[in-house]
């Protein structure tokens, strides 16, 4: 098959499932063709079955906001037209899903009806969709699209609460490529962080408000007096500085590190004991699997599709929103050594469920079934 993927190319969880369902989607023979404004994060090396379009935008000084929608459309037009593209697959609705709209509609002038998929991740539908202004865009964009896939079920069932939806909504998880996230050995690494033996927390997002990575430092001082621990903050963002100055005032700075964004998350979460996820809101949790594919166990809250993926009691815990006194309880109860075994092996074997190799044809299968309706 001949595919379009549209996203946004950087650090965001979405981004990251679209370049690697990509690159996946390339490995099994497609010819996978990337429309972003700038090169995806993940795509930094050459294969011939991947192809990147970059969206240019003219910059007219009458444009206090420049018109990306309308480049966006312009260059999916210009791809499905000459690449003779199958099926155009657009990951977070806004704006993709009414761009793609705006160009199946021009497509259709030139003789070419494009299926248009459409991949609800989270913020779209929980954050930035509530917003009225866009509501009826993503309602429009959603029912539009000839298929829609949501990352799990919780997503699911909140946008068919939050917008009037007509079109069905099917779920599709997300995965972890597990040839890329699995536990390494890096002693040598874990003996520098951690040269008292000590236990390793980590936590990697976008330092975005909604991550609540207030409660992981507060947490992170509780712990620290029970059991001999350092925390790794990996990955940058707007609460950073924040972060910095209340590890200071807490007087943690000696045993918390910030790491700033970075992509071999990988050999970190390689020697981690415990990833902490406190999200105000969470659709699925990628880099919960990420951390539990490198047999991490994870502290989480009990928010959005986070409970499909981390068992309670089994590959870590979950607590209320803000309830961080649990989440200290529990994580000292995970990070024991007659515990850690069991819940590390359990993190594994849960994250082998979310396979690329299992989830990957679902997209496959899924495409090849709107095709089909579409045909008739
Ligand atoms: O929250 C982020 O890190 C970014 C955001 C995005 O859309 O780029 O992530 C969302 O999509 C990820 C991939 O599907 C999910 O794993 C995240 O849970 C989801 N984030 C939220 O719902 C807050």
């Amino acid at each position: 098959m001949k595919i379009g993927i549209v996203c946004y190319p950087t650090f965001g969880g979405s981004g990251v499932v679209a370049t690697e369902l990509g690159k996946a989607l390339a490995q099994r023979g497609n010819e996978v063709h990337f429309i972003t404004y700038s090169q995806p994060i993940r795509l930094d090396f050459f294969n011939e079955n991947i192809f990147y379009h970059e969206v240019n935008i003219s910059n007219y000084p009458l444009f206090e906001y420049p018109p990306y929608e309308s480049a966006l459309a312009g260059k999916m037009v210009d791809v499905v037209k000459y690449a003779k593209l199958d099926i155009l697959h657009v990951h977070y609705a806004i704006p993709h899903a009414t761009s793609a709209f705006l160009a199946k509609q021009i497509l259709k002038l030139h003789g070419i009806n494009i299926p248009v998929i459409t991949t609800l991740h989270g913020t779209d539908i929980s954050i930035v969709g509530r917003d009225p202004a866009l509501n009826p865009i993503v309602t429009f964009g959603i029912n539009n699209s000839d298929g829609v896939t949501a990352v799990s079920e919780d997503l699911r069932k909140d946008t068919l609460n939050t917008f009037k939806i007509t079109n069905e909504i099917e779920v599709i998880y997300n995965f972890v490529d597990l040839t890329r996230f699995y536990k390494q050995k890096k002693d040598h690494f874990k003996s520098l962080i951690c040269p008292n033996n000590e236990k390793l927390l980590v936590h990697a997002s976008n330092f975005r408000k909604v991550k609540r990575v207030g409660d992981i430092i507060q947490a992170f001082a509780k712990i620290r007096q029970e059991v001999p621990s350092k925390l790794l903050m990996v990955g940058d963002g707007e609460e950073r500085q924040k972060m910095e100055e209340l590890c200071r005032n807490l007087d943690l700075c000696e045993d918390v590190r910030f790491i700033g964004k970075l992509d071999a998350i990988e050999e970190v979460l390689s020697v981690a004991d415990l990833f902490l996820m406190p999200s105000e809101k969470e659709s699925f949790g990628l880099a919960a699997l990420e951390a539990m594919a490198c047999e991490v166990p994870v502290i989480s809250s009990n928010i959005g599709g986070l409970a499909e993926l981390n068992i309670h009691g089994e590959t870590g815990f979950l607590s209320n929103v803000g309830d961080i006194d649990d989440m200290v309880k529990n994580a000292i109860f995970v990070l024991k050594d007659e515990n850690l075994p069991v819940f590390k092996q359990n993190a594994l074997k849960r994250a082998k469920q979310f396979d690329l190799n299992l989830i990957v044809p679902k997209y496959e299968s899924f495409y090849k079934s709107i095709m089909k309706k579409m045909a008739k």
